[in-house]
């Protein structure tokens, strides 16, 4: 899982956190220590993308890592996207702290996972947050627009979830080949690739959502 391209990716400079303030021991004292991991003043990496409305809140910045699939009709087609699967990792500590992501893969276990329900819709389920269903609104090339996949902005079509939106940045390979030379007809290309994915949430319906569940009537 650790590849050396992933290492190249995210291995972001280390930057000291702010000193805590002396607590007494106790849990607002471990409260305090792990402000760090908090994404209040998490900004995204600029980029082109309209930004998340103000009423919408960064509640997740998970990794994803799998692959992007593309399909060839014939040989002398080009490869055309049919989505793309991809587990998803908690993230928003590494990020929040800015420590490098290597660990993140050993050390957690997936709190989600990203799939098409048809060749343009993608889905995600991430544990806590539900099933969200969302469409691409924008799209803008990533820096290195030749190996790896834009970066976008991707808007929920159900308000069955708190979630609003997800940004897929910070992206690192999945491109398609040129052409479909030497592909079986209806073969699929699978290109592995990474991703950061900011998630935002609606504050209030993740409020109605805790009181749902806290009186146990059925969430999504
Ligand atoms: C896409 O690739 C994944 C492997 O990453 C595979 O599990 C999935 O079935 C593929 N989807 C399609 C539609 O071929
Ligand atoms: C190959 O596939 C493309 C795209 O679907 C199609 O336009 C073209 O006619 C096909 N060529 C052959 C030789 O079947
Ligand atoms: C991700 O990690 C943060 C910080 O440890 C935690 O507060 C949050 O609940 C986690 N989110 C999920 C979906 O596991
Ligand atoms: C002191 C303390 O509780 N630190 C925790 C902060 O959060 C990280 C990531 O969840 C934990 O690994 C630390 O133990």
């Amino acid at each position: 899982m650790h590849s050396s391209l992933f290492v190249a990716a995210f291995a972001i400079p280390l930057a000291l956190a702010a000193p805590a303030p002396y607590r007494l021991p106790g849990s607002s004292y471990r409260r305090q220590l792990n402000d760090s991991c908090s994404l209040a003043d998490v900004q995204q990496p600029s980029s082109t993308l309209t930004p998340p409305g103000d009423h919408n809140q960064l509640v997740l910045i998970a990794l994803g890592q799998g692959t992007q699939n593309y399909t060839c009709t014939n040989e002398t087609a080009t490869p055309a996207s049919i989505g793309a699967v991809a587990n998803l990792f908690n993230a928003s500590c590494a990020v929040a702290q800015k420590t490098s992501l290597g660990s993140v893969t050993e050390d957690a276990n997936a709190v989600g996972q990203h799939f098409f329900v048809d060749n343009t819709t993608p889905e995600f389920d991430i544990i806590g947050l539900g099933n969200t269903q969302l469409k691409k609104s924008e799209a803008a090339p990533a820096p290195d627009a030749a190996a790896d996949v834009p970066w976008l902005k991707l808007d929920a079509t159900n308000t069955n979830t708190a979630v609003r939106s997800i940004y897929r940045l910070n992206t690192k390979g999945g491109v398609a080949p040129t052409t479909c030379d030497g592909q079986a007809a209806g073969a699929v290309v699978q290109v592995p690739y990474e991703a950061q994915y900011y998630v935002y949430a609606c504050p209030d319906a993740m409020a109605a959502r805790r009181q749902r569940r806290s009186l146990g009537l059925p969430l999504n």
